[in-house]
């Protein structure tokens, strides 16, 4: 089987090195060899000397390129990475982040063996600490559950394996490159697309994730943008996917979920409430007409106590969706404060727990999902 690794990176000269180390050596012992490619944003830091001059084992070709389309984010990265997979015949990509610390050559395995066995997508499943992946715990993962009724825990996790048929399905429209799927939209893009147009999926398991995390309030506004909005985008164009969809079916695994502590995240609390309040005044009015009077008298008092349970941000997720496909909104930044503030909400209420224990919370919230998706569905469809 030809297993092509692609590795977008902007600027990770740092760990760069270690993942295609880590790819190479998967390729070597599992499929007698393979590609890996990179494909770069202009790093500055010599991030592509790093990937050209790390040694690998005979049988291991490595290629890095800038990519050209020209928004600049990981989703051009992919796309171009998926070009070059298929324009060399590959039978299974596998998507890895340069910032990967705790990725070893089994990887390489787990993502490609379920292609060759016939598998469209699969989805890694590691575990993260509690405070790590506030994206996907608040939003990807009980949105996809809960509208798309398929259990996928890391939906947006950042490495993925895809057969060819896949690459054919995401580079099909030019279009959507053009939206925020050319940026961090993309890993909702690839995990969505595979869902809705029913390819088989299985997550595979992976042990911890371990990469160089980041401060929500410091530096994931953008990002839950990107994914919400491309979330949203989905949401409109797959509505006969989701709409009859009424519960939650496990997704086919291979191998045990993972237990343990990963290394600790830090999340700085005081900023987070810090900016859900600036951004909220910022953001009332539109929020005014985006929410529901009902969700807006609830947020309100949230922004004030942050105590903001499942249903209510359910309820402003579902209103978001709603005043995007009207009109209201063209993106989701009006959302952010109320993010910043259900992540305040969540590492307060978590601060004394381990990551397994969190880990409940974050299940349950898919079936509170799932339990007020009528309240969608309602306001949706009318
Ligand atoms: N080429 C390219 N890669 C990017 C860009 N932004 C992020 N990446 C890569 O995408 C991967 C995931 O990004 P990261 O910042 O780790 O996101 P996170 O893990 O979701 O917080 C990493 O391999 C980054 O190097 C970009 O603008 N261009
Ligand atoms: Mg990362």
């Amino acid at each position: 089987m030809k297993v092509v690794v692609g590795i977008p990176s902007y600027n990770n000269a740092d760990t760069i090195g270690y993942v295609v180390k880590q790819a190479a050596e998967g390729l070597k012992k599992y499929f007698g060899g393979g590609i890996i490619v990179n494909a770069d944003g202009g790093s500055t830091d010599g991030t592509r000397d790093v990937v050209l001059s790390t040694k690998v084992p005979e049988g291991v070709e490595v290629h890095s390129f800038v990519y050209k389309w020209p928004i600049p984010g990981k989703g051009s990265a992919m796309k171009e990475i998926m070009e070059f997979a298929r324009e060399r015949d590959a039978d299974a990509v596998v998507f890895v982040d340069s910032d990967l610390r705790s990725i070893t050559p089994e990887w390489i395995y787990k993502f490609a063996k379920p292609i060759e066995d016939g598998y469209d997508f699969v989805a890694p499943l590691y575990l993260r600490h509690k405070w790590d992946g506030t994206i996907t715990n608040n939003i990807a993962y009980p949105m996809t559950a809960s509208l798309y009724g398929v259990d996928i825990r890391q939906p947006i996790g950042g490495d993925f394996g895809i057969s060819s048929k896949m690459l054919d399905i995401y580079l099909e429209n030019e279009e959507v490159w053009k939206t925020d799927v050319a940026r961090f939209g993309v890993d909702i893009f690839l995990t969505t697309t595979a869902i809705a147009n029913r390819r088989k999926v299985i997550q595979v398991s992976l042990g911890m994730k371990i990469h160089n995390p980041k401060d929500p309030a410091a530096s994931l506004g953008p990002m839950f943008n990107q994914v919400v909005g491309t979330l949203f985008m989905l949401m409109k164009r797959y509505e006969n996917a989701w709409k009859d969809v009424r519960d939650i079916k496990p997704v086919e695994t291979w191998g045990e979920e993972v237990k343990g502590e990963p290394e600790a995240v830090k999340v700085t609390l005081e900023l987070l409430k810090q900016r859900a309040r600036e951004l909220w005044e910022k953001e009332k009015e539109v929020l005014k007409r985006v929410l529901s009077d009902e969700t807006f008298k609830h947020v309100e008092e949230a922004i004030r106590t942050f105590e903001f349970p499942d249903d209510l941000w359910a309820h402003v997720l579902f209103d978001g969706a709603v005043a995007y496909k009207n009109g209201v909104i063209s993106n989701a930044e009006p959302l952010i404060p109320l993010y910043f503030a259900k992540t305040a909400d969540f590492v307060m209420r978590t601060m004394d727990m381990s990551t397994m224990e969190a880990e409940k919370l974050i299940r349950e919230r898919a079936r509170v999902f799932l339990r007020e998706k009528g309240y969608l569905i309602e306001r949706w469809f009318t």
